[in-house]
């Protein structure tokens, strides 16, 4: 299926160009039911995407797009337990780990819901044993510090939570992520660490990722240093689907948090994964986190296409993407505990939908997932949002606004928000000759030099933006925030007729490295037939590493 030959497609092409010239200023002015005609509503979660290039014509026609490559019926396919994951033969199950309704979700004709909950009920007693103190390292004390090793699906989750739910961290712990191979990750994180009260969580789906487990072994020499062989089990537990591989590192697999291969590493965070998370916020937060997921997974399954928050988001990246030619998206959160959250984005996104193959195997002529980037405002206004103003992109930015903070300082929030909200408000109006020469004769220019001036101050506007606005951050609204990308970019893969939820891109840089390693660990080995740059790449790398 190509879905830029079917009508729908092509009547949005018909429908660009007419809209491309609408100004959002001037449909403001005339339309005041605009914003409650383009907001969203799910348990205090607001989508406003009314500051988007759009009309009520648009978004009919994008509603009839999604209809015609049949999302209800991918929405349920993949809620049934279908193998849509067809490339590794998988289904594709985050929503029944956070399926809080409990009903059962059948893979090959068996119900997961059981096993499920009895790995939650293992992170429930683990995670009380270690807050009570009954779980003692090798020298009987309790532990304080928790540190995650594992890399992009088994980091990126559950690193943005645990900084997210900060202000929910039980009283005495700390967590760390080790991530990086670079073993200046490992070292910074262990030099501030006391090995009797440290507690490694190793998370790794396949067991055989070769940063992690090269960070879990020099964990493991560190800490025996200090404690014995057999101390290790007391400070060592695994996360995996690899019991196997996790018995011959030498973790008991009594220590081991089962996941499963129908959870993909980048919506791995609801699982075991999340086990960090536990140990950090307590299990009961862990659970409202599930819980947000949970009303987002009903919101998406349950709402008709034009009052559904991801596909509305969805739709609207498909339109900026095809039909405008936009590149990147921006995620900005106004929330200082967020700054993670556009990296776990990115890799959610991009690692999901940045494939140039459809489902039936063939190359594909339009474009798919954009560049996903973003840092926390106001920083970013003091940084690239000159490009996102003035620039010659069209750079849709997603804005996330807490209304209130966990750290409330004087003025501090208001000022934030007032920050985010003039950010939309500037792109989508911007400033034209006439307001800025009105602006400049108020200043004193005039003549030639207020002539010369006007046009670098002249904003275009007309660049689009959604807000999403909240009450607060709690481990439910950051559970379906993150489901609500999480289904976005599921809509997406469906338009572009992809699989999101393979990544043969990280399988082949899980194999590249392995091939040159035995050029860099041994100076006298044969160097194996390279490019003419990377051999003499590798054979600088031996004389230098010398000096
Ligand atoms: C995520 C990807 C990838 C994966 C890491 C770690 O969807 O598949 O980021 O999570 O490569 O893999 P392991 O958990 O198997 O170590």
């Amino acid at each position: 299926m190509t879905p830029i030959n079917i009508p729908e497609w092509q009547s949005l092409i018909r429908h660009y160009t007419d809209l491309k010239y609408t100004s959002m200023r001037e449909e403001f002015a005339l339309d005041s039911g605009r914003f409650k005609r383009f907001t969203i509503e799910c348990d205090g979660l607001l989508l406003d995407y009314s500051k988007n290039r759009i009309t009520k014509e648009t978004i009919d026609k994008l509603i009839k797009l999604a209809k015609s490559v049949d999302m209800p019926n991918w929405i349920e396919r993949m809620y049934s337990g279908e193998a849509i994951n067809h490339t590794e033969d998988r289904a594709v199950l985050h929503i029944a780990l956070r399926n809080r309704s409990n009903t059962p979700i059948m893979v090959d004709g068996e119900d997961v819901m059981p096993e499920i909950n009895a790995v939650l009920a293992q992170m429930k007693r683990f995670c009380d044993q270690v807050h009570s103190g009954e779980w003692q390292g090798f020298s009987g004390k309790k532990m304080t510090d928790i540190v995650n090793i594992g890399i992009g699906g088994s980091d990126l989750g559950p690193a943005m939570i645990c900084d997210a739910l900060e202000p929910y961290e039980v009283e005495g712990m700390s967590v760390h992520f080790v991530s990086n191979v670079d073993g200046t990750d490992l070292s910074t994180t262990l030099e501030k660490l006391n090995p009797e009260t440290t507690l490694f969580v190793v998370a790794s789906k396949t067991f055989t990722t070769q940063e992690t487990l090269t960070n879990a072994e020099s964990a493991r020499s560190w800490f025996l240093k200090s404690g014995s062989q057999q101390d290790v089990a007391k400070h060592f537990v695994a996360v995996s689907t690899n019991a196997k591989a996790v018995a011959e590192f030498g973790i008991d697999t009594d220590n081991m948090f089962e996941i499963w291969d129908w959870v993909g590493g980048r919506y791995s965070l609801w699982s075991a994964i999340g086990l960090p998370i536990a140990l950090y916020t307590g299990m009961e937060n862990f659970e409202r986190l599930l819980d947000g997921g949970h009303a987002m997974d009903n919101h998406f399954r349950n709402q008709p296409l034009e009052k559904n928050m991801p596909v509305i988001m969805g739709m609207l990246g498909v339109w900026y993407v095809n039909f405008f030619g936009s590149q990147t998206h921006a995620i900005v959160p106004y929330d200082h505990s967020l700054a993670r959250f556009p990296n776990h984005m990115q890799q959610l996104d991009m690692e999901s939908n940045g494939k140039v193959t459809n489902r039936e195997g063939q190359r594909i002529s339009y474009k798919t997932g954009p560049v996903i980037w973003g840092t926390p405002g106001t920083n970013g206004q003091h940084a690239y949002f000159q490009l996102i103003h003035q620039g010659t992109q069209l750079i849709p930015v997603d804005f996330v606004l807490p209304v209130n903070s966990h750290y409330p300082e004087s003025d501090h929030q208001s000022i934030l928000l007032a920050n985010g909200l003039a950010q939309s408000e500037a792109l989508m109006k911007g400033k034209n000759a006439e307001e800025v020469r009105a602006e400049l004769v108020k200043d004193g220019f005039e003549g030639e030099a207020l002539e010369a001036l006007l046009p670098h101050k002249v904003f275009p506007g007309n660049r689009p933006s959604n807000t999403l606005i909240f009450p607060k951050l709690t481990p439910e609204m950051l559970g379906k925030l993150v489901a609500l990308y999480e289904h976005k970019v599921f809509v997406q893969g469906v338009v572009w007729n992809i699989n999101s939820f393979d990544q043969w891109g990280v399988e082949l840089g899980k194999q590249l490295a392995k091939v040159i390693l035995p050029d860099l660990l041994e100076d006298d080995a044969q160097i194996g037939v390279h490019d003419s740059s990377t051999t003499n790449l590798i054979k600088m790398i031996r004389e230098l590493r010398h000096d």
